[in-house]
C-alpha cells in the first residue's frame, strides 16, 4: 500500500500505462517483444518501499519529473513503488515528516530503495545543509547505510552538480563520495529525464538486478552514446554547415551549433532520441547547444558555455568522416582541459575588448 498516496490518486489509465512500458522498454534498450515482460513486471502488487530524500538542489528533478503527462511518467513511477517518504510531495511536516522517516527506515531497514535528489555538503562537518536539525551529510549516512541500493536522481546526486562548482564552498560531493558499500545507479542530468529515472526503475523490477553501468556508474541503457552520435543536425556537421552566431541564417535553418558552444561531442547521454516534455523536445532541437549536463562538474568543464569545444577539427565539406570521428577520440578529462584553457582565454578576450571599449 503506497501509505502517501492513497486512493489511486495518482492511478494511470490502461492506455498510457501500456504506452509508457513501451516507452520504458524501448529507453532500456530492448526489444518491442518484451514489452509484455516489462508490462507484467510493472502490474505487480509488489512494489518495493522507497524513501525519497533532497538535499542541495533547485528540486528541478523532481519538479520536471511532475511536469510529465500523456502519459505521466511520475504518475507510472509513483505506481510502480511504494514511496514512504518524500519531502516535495508529502503532507506531513515538522516532527511528523521526522517520524515517518525515521519509522520508514526502521520498518524496511536492509529493504527499501533510497533515492536521492541534491549534493552532500561535507566541508565543516556538513553543517551547509541541514533539515530538522540535522546535517545531510548524517541523513544519508543513516538513511542510505540502511537501504538496499542507492538511485542517485540528477547530477547534482550523482556528482555534486552545480554548488560543487570551483571553488565548492560547502564542499558538495555526489552520494558516491559517501556511501561506498551499497550499490548505486547514477542517473545524471540537470534534470534528468523522467524516461530515464522510470527506465532505471522499470528495469530493476523487471530484470530484479542493476543494468549494466558505464565507469561513471550511469545506465548504459541511456548514458552509453554521445549527444553528438545520434545529434539530428550531426549531418550538418558532417558537411560543415554550422550556426556562426545565435539568429543568423544557419541557426534559422538548423545548422550544427559546434561553434556556438554545443558540448555534444563531449557528452554522453541519450537525449536526441529519448528527448524531453512530452513534446518531442531536447536542447539541441530547440537551437542551444548541448552544456553537458549529464558529465561530473559540467559547470566547470564546460565553460565558456557558448565557445565550441577546442582543439577540434571542424569539417569543411572534405574528409568528413574522418575529422568528425577524431572528435570521438577524445577523452573528456583532454576535452575538459582544453575548455579551462578556452576559458581563461575567453575571459582575456572579453577584458581585452571592455578595456577597448567594445560590447
Ligand atoms: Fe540538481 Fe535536481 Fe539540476 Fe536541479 O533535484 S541536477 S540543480 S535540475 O534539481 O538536483
Ligand atoms: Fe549536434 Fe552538437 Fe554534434 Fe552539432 S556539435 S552535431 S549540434 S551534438
Ligand atoms: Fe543536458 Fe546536453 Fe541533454 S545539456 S539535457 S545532456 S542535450
Amino acid at each position: 500500500m503506497n501509505r502517501l498516496f492513497a486512493n489511486g490518486l495518482l492511478r494511470l489509465r490502461r492506455r498510457d500505462f501500456l504506452k509508457a512500458a513501451t516507452i520504458a522498454t524501448a529507453a532500456m534498450g530492448l526489444p518491442a517483444t518484451m514489452v509484455d515482460k516489462v508490462a507484467a513486471a510493472l502490474k505487480s502488487p509488489k512494489r518495493p518501499p522507497v524513501i525519497w530524500l533532497h538535499f542541495m538542489e533547485c528540486t528541478g528533478c523532481t519538479e520536471s519529473l511532475l511536469r510529465t503527462s500523456h502519459p505521466d511518467v511520475a504518475s507510472l513511477i509513483l505506481d510502480l513503488i511504494s514511496l514512504e517518504y518524500h519531502e516535495t510531495l508529502m503532507a506531513a511536516a515538522g516532527p511528523q515528516a521526522e517520524e515517518n522517516l525515521r519509522r520508514a527506515v526502521e520498518k524496511y531497514r536492509g529493504k527499501f530503495i533510497c533515492v536521492v535528489e541534491g549534493g552532500i555538503s561535507t566541508k565543516d562537518g556538513g553543517i551547509y545543509c541541514k533539515i530538522g536539525g540535522r546535517t545531510a551529510l548524517e541523513i544519508l549516512q543513516e538513511v542510505g547505510h540502511a537501504s538496499s541500493a542507492l538511485v542517485a536522481v540528477g547530477t547534482c546526486a550523482a556528482f555534486g552538480g552545480i554548488q560543487a562548482a570551483a571553488p565548492n564552498p560547502t564542499g558538495a560531493v555526489g552520494v558516491k563520495e559517501i556511501i561506498k558499500d551499497k550499490p548505486i545507479i547514477n542517473v545524471p542530468g540537470c534534470p534528468p529525464n523522467g524516461y530515464n529515472i522510470l527506465a532505471t526503475i522499470a528495469y530493476i523490477l523487471t530484470f530484479q538486478r542493476f543494468p549494466e553501468l558505464d565507469d561513471l556508474g550511469r545506465p548504459k541503457f541511456a548514458y552509453g552514446r554521445r549527444i553528438h552520435d545520434h545529434c539530428e543536425r550531426r549531418a550538418h556537421f558532417d558537411e560543415g554547415r554550422f550556426v556562426e552566431e545565435f539568429g543568423d541564417e544557419g541557426h534559422r535553418k538548423g545548422y550544427c551549433l559546434y561553434k556556438v558552444g554545443c558540448k555534444g561531442p563531449v557528452t554522453y547521454a541519450n537525449c536526441p532520441t529519448q528527448r524531453f516534455c512530452d513534446v518531442g523536445v531536447w536542447p539541441v532541437a530547440s537551437g542551444h547547444g548541448c552544456i553537458g549536463c549529464t558529465e561530473p562538474d559540467f559547470w566547470d568543464r564546460m565553460i565558456p558555455f557558448y565557445e565550441h569545444v577546442p582543439g577540434v577539427e571542424v569539417p569543411s565539406g572534405q574528409g568528413i568522416v574522418g575529422k568528425a570521428e577524431r572528435i570521438g577520440k577524445f577523452a573528456l578529462g583532454a576535452a575538459a582541459a582544453g575548455i579551462a584553457i578556452h576559458a581563461a582565454a575567453g575571459v582575456i578576450k572579453k577584458t581585452t575588448k571592455k578595456e577597448e571599449g567594445e560590447e
